[in-house]
């Protein structure tokens, strides 16, 4: 399990979408028992050299069932069946059980001055869980099968469209390509009924109750507590930090909403937008609101058009996915990097099956900790899926680069890293870039008078994406404190939605309506706040890696491509996964040790200028 990044949670373990942390784990045999083994190991007080021991055979014992976790993962992602989901739910109890017995015994060496290497680890062990259980294999038993249920949920939901049932890859589609308000109010809803929303919302709060339990058991306060002890800094602090940096970016969000709005309101009249108030979020272009780029056509500031639709020159040129994915490929390559594996290209899963059920969403997985690398994506090809194919080649090279790493250092600096690599490598899809590879000609090349079209282009994605990925875990902390109860689920939810985002739902909400299960990382146990982080990051990375390449223009208008030097320098970065505190791996490539919103801010500011004076005599904010 270690290895999904973006997939499905493994109970406790990280398997997939919680994957990072740790991976994988055990047989469920000696639960509770101290893996020092003896009596007197158990009574006398522990040394060094044992703590050095338990994290030894603690890191052999996941290393080995973190295969076998991943690959029982990997069938059941690709194959969803009643007895895919048994097996997936036999191992994700397993893997919670190994995952809590070790946290668990990670507290008889709390007193011992370790070397640096082991304390860290040790807080790995301990900390990195997702979603613990009590020590006990009926608590981890339900919870896995309350996950299960809610994550098969998510991917075998459809709706009834023209008699024919649409599953949420095409409502996404739909969401993306429909200008028709009724038909997008109607598609919002149909897929926030396509599971069974009561049915979620009470498995959502039962596994809440036994995963805060788990924490409690483990020393903290709650999950949240243990889920922002990951970043090499207290709880509080880390917390800070992200209210620190979304009061550095909120101000272009409020800009790009204004401007958005007032343009949605011009397409469709004040009976569907008003000009006021908060935005109908079903007609930002997305599912859930949370990016904007499908909207290119209609968010276009002044006269300034978009300069080429990369959808249309995808279509035009032939591109299938799976070549999407070898321009993805190339360029990590031209960057130095090693290809991938001829196993990457025989097993990932590129295209959509129609014969069975899979979790469409998109994740990249090491299967071996070595380098079985795959992606599992149904990939259609437009501009999104072009900076997806990019964004899980990005987790999939990172994890190349770590595999000779200790078992748990093999891992992201923090998780927002992780998520980070491949967006910073598309952030230089830029029109040179297209016209290098052929996919732009050269007489279509955007002149500067393109500029505040591209950056409307890249805002609509990366800004409208940021209150989005705060609020997911606004919400989720505020649950997992008690401070949101069951009955309120949903009107916390919108409560949030409304006061981050500035949307509204387009109709009334059902008493029993649970809308955070129509978003994959909630019905699924993914940690948000990575991408939060991932957005300030890749624009760091970004920035630098423009420095190093020398580069004086733009920023939206560099490219890394082909540079050799910078690759080296970020695989650098890379190959340290999780073994130094992040602020060392961030200083390594960029040369500062902190989070900071300047760069992306500095990379939209023209944009940003041009909005404020376009805004000026509107009435923002909602
Ligand atoms: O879940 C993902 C990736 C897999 S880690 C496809 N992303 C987030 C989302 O889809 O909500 C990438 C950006 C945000
Ligand atoms: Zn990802």
């Amino acid at each position: 399990m270690k290895a999904l990044l973006g997939g499905v949670a493994i109970g406790a373990l990280l398997v997939a979408g919680g994957l990072y942390v740790y991976k994988g784990m055990d047989s469920g045999t000696d639960v509770g028992n101290p893996a020092a083994g003896t009596d007197a190991a158990v009574t006398s007080e522990p040394t060094v050299d044992d703590a050095e021991q338990f994290l030894a055979d603690a890191e052999t014992e996941l290393r080995e069932f973190s295969e076998f976790g991943a690959r029982t993962a990997w069938v059941q992602n690709n194959f969803i069946t009643y007895d895919t989901n048994w097996l997936l739910e036999r191992m994700s109890t397993q893997s919670t059980e190994m995952a809590v017995r070790l946290a668990t015994e990670t507290a008889r060496y709390t007193d011992l001055d370790l070397p640096g290497d082991a304390e860290r680890k040790m807080g790995v062990l301990r900390a990195g869980i997702t979603l613990p259980a009590p020590n006990d294999s009926a608590a981890a038993a339900r919870l896995s099968e309350l996950t299960t249920r809610m994550g098969t949920a998510y991917s075998a939901g459809t709706m009834e469209i023209d008699g024919e049932q649409v599953d949420h890859n095409e409502l996404e589609n739909i969401m993306r390509t429909s200008r028709d308000p009724e038909f997008l109010a109607h598609v919002w809803n149909g897929w926030r009924r396509a599971y069974d929303p009561a049915q979620m919302s009470s498995d959502y709060a039962e596994m809440v109750d036994i995963a805060n339990q788990g924490a409690r058991d483990l020393g903290f306060d709650n999950l949240a507590q243990m889920w922002l002890s990951n970043y090499d800094m207290p709880a509080d602090e880390m917390e800070a930090e992200v209210e620190r940096l979304w009061g550095q970016v909120a101000p272009f969000y409020e800009e790009l909403h204004c401007h958005v709005r007032a343009n949605l309101n011009e397409l469709y009249g004040d009976e569907v937008q008003p000009a006021e108030g908060p935005i109908r979020a079903d007609l930002l272009g997305n599912m859930w609101a949370q990016g904007w780029s499908s909207l290119s056509d209609v968010a276009s500031v002044g006269d300034s058009e978009p300069a080429y639709n990369l959808t249309e020159l995808l279509e035009g040129a032939g591109y299938t996915p799976v070549q999407m994915v070898e321009t993805a490929e190339t360029f990590f390559t031209s960057l130095g990097m090693a290809e991938l594996p001829e196993t990457f290209w025989e097993r990932s899963l590129i295209t959509q099956p129609r014969d069975r059920q899979v979790a469409c969403h998109a994740s990249a997985w090491n299967l071996d900790s070595e380098d079985d690398l795959r992606i599992k994506m149904c990939t259609r090809v437009n501009a999104d899926d072009f900076v997806t194919v990019h964004h899980e080649l990005g987790h999939n090279f990172y994890q190349r680069a770590y595999n000779h790493q200790d078992f748990l250092f093999q891992n992201g600096a923090h998780d927002g890293f992780h998520e980070a690599i491949g967006d910073f490598i598309a952030l230089s899809v830029t029109p040179e870039y297209l016209v290098q590879i052929g996919l732009l000609d050269e007489s279509d090349m955007p002149g500067a008078d393109a500029d505040l079209g591209l950056l409307m282009d890249t805002a609509l994605d990366k800004i409208a994406f940021l209150p989005f990925a705060v609020m997911m875990d606004q919400w989720r902390w505020q649950v997992l404190r008690g401070e949101i109860q069951p009955e309120n689920y949903n009107e916390a939810w919108w409560e949030l939605r409304n006061s981050y985002q500035g949307i509204t739902p387009p109709v009334d909400r059902p008493a029993d309506a649970f809308d955070p299960g129509s978003k994959y990382h909630i019905a699924n146990n993914v940690p948000y706040l990575r991408y939060f982080l991932s957005h300030i990051l890749q624009f760091q990375f970004h920035e630098a890696a423009c420095e190093m390449a020398g580069w004086e223009g733009p920023l939206h208008r560099c490219s890394i491509y082909g540079n050799e030097e910078v690759g080296e320098r970020f695989n650098a970065m890379m190959e340290m996964g999780a073994a130094q505190p992040w602020p060392d791996a961030l200083e390594a490539f960029t040369g500062t040790r902190q989070m900071d919103g300047s760069a992306i801010i500095a990379y939209f500011q023209p944009l940003m200028e041009r909005l404020q004076e376009e805004n000026q005599d509107r009435n923002c904010g909602w």
